[in-house]
């Protein structure tokens, strides 16, 4: 029997490799999308997928449209991707963040509940959560420390997740997923920032790069590694939470370095500390301990930073060259 995959912010990075992976695999595959005045499904179409997708109109702030596409799509398995996920921009707009990234998750797992008790539930939370650190590498039992509103809010879905699971029993899991990128991760974070920046500069068509707290360490892989794991947590016969890492952890400096030796530059010509983007409370270090999801998911990540930096200058050199 085809499953049917239920996918909120199939629009964004994880939502493209998410169903690609799962539309590979056989599923009927629906999007949540909210209406956006502009394009927003190119991440779809570079995946090949675009057409092969049921749109679904709805916002996570608003519970009646959820609601209607947990009823529309009755799902096999929901994954939770849609959140305001620019840290930055949650002191920016901490209420939106709150609602959308928090209480949005209720708007879900209470149409889950209502509607589909049967449906599996994968909530996107994030290492965020772990903050200020309160252990050198941080696993599922690592005390949480959030220090933005984003922080915040991912941790009232993180908690509600788990509330309804042991209230409802629910099969509802959470992934706390460290960072992870690709070519389709957002131009404001700081990968991205930084291999777009590399081949405009490389190219001719940028002449600095202007950055923060360059001194910030995160444990970062691959969004195609990690999507797996996602879909993997569903198919276990128990619901859990589990940590997405790779283990290793590097400063913004080191990334920088590998992208611009890439192209044969020194970043150190060219990067310029720029105070307008230091955040008012820092996460100045990430590293997490994946054992768990080693041991119970057979999940390993597969990409290191290296070939993952080095995947992301090459495409940015291929996109500028065409600009
Ligand atoms: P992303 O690229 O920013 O995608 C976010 C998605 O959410 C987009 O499709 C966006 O739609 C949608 N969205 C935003 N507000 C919405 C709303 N009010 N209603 C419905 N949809 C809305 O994020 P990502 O990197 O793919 O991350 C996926 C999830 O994992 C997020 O929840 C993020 O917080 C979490 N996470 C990410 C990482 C990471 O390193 N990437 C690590 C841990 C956890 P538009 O495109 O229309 O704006
Ligand atoms: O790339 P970032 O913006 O990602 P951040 O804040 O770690 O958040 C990402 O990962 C989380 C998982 O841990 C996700 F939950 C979240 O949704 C998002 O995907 O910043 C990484 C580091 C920070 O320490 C930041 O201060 O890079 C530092 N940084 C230094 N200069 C910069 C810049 N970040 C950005 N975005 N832009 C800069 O110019």
């Amino acid at each position: 029997m085809t499953k049917s995959a239920l996918i909120t912010g199939i629009t964004g990075q994880d939502g493209a490799y998410l169903a690609k992976l799962l539309l590979d695999k056989g599923y009927k595959v629906h999007g949540l999308v909210a209406r956006r005045s502009s394009d927003s499904r190119w991440r779809l179409r570079e995946m090949g997928v675009e057409g092969d997708i049921v749109y679904l109109d709805g916002d996570m702030a608003d519970a009646c449209s959820v609601q209607r596409a947990v009823i529309k799509s009755a799902p096999d398995e929901v994954y939770n991707l849609a959140a305001q996920s620019f840290v930055a921009a949650s002191w920016d707009q901490p209420v939106t963040t709150g609602i959308v990234d928090g209480l949005g998750v209720t708007h879900l797992l209470e149409a889950i509940r209502q509607f589909s008790p049967h449906t599996r539930f994968y909530q996107a939370s994030t290492s965020e959560m772990f903050g200020l650190i309160q252990a050198e590498r941080q696993d599922e039992n690592t005390p949480f420390y959030p220090r933005s509103p984003y922080g915040v809010a991912k941790l009232y879905g993180h908690w509600i997740t788990v509330n309804y699971r042991e209230s409802f029993n629910l099969h509802a899991s959470s992934g706390i997923l460290f960072n992870h990128e690709s070519p389709l991760r957002g131009i404001e974070f700081v990968t991205r920032k930084v291999t777009d920046a590399a081949a405009r500069i490389k190219q001719g068509k940028q002449q600095e790069l202007r950055l923060g707290n360059i001194d910030a360490k995160r444990d970062w892989g691959f969004a195609g590694d990690y999507v797996e794991a996602m879909w993997l947590m569903l198919q276990q016969d128990k619901a859990d939470d589990f940590v997405v890492a790779t283990g290793v952890t590097t400063t913004v400096r080191e990334m920088c370095q590998i992208a611009f030796e890439h192209v044969g530059l020194d970043y150190r010509d060219f990067v310029k500390i720029d105070p307008a983007f230091f955040r008012p409370a820092e996460v100045d270090v990430l590293l997490g301990n994946p054992a768990k999801a080693q041991r119970l998911l057979g999940w390993k990540p597969k990409t290191d930073l290296q070939t993952l930096i080095r995947m992301m200058m090459d495409a940015d050199m291929k996109r500028v060259a065409k600009e």
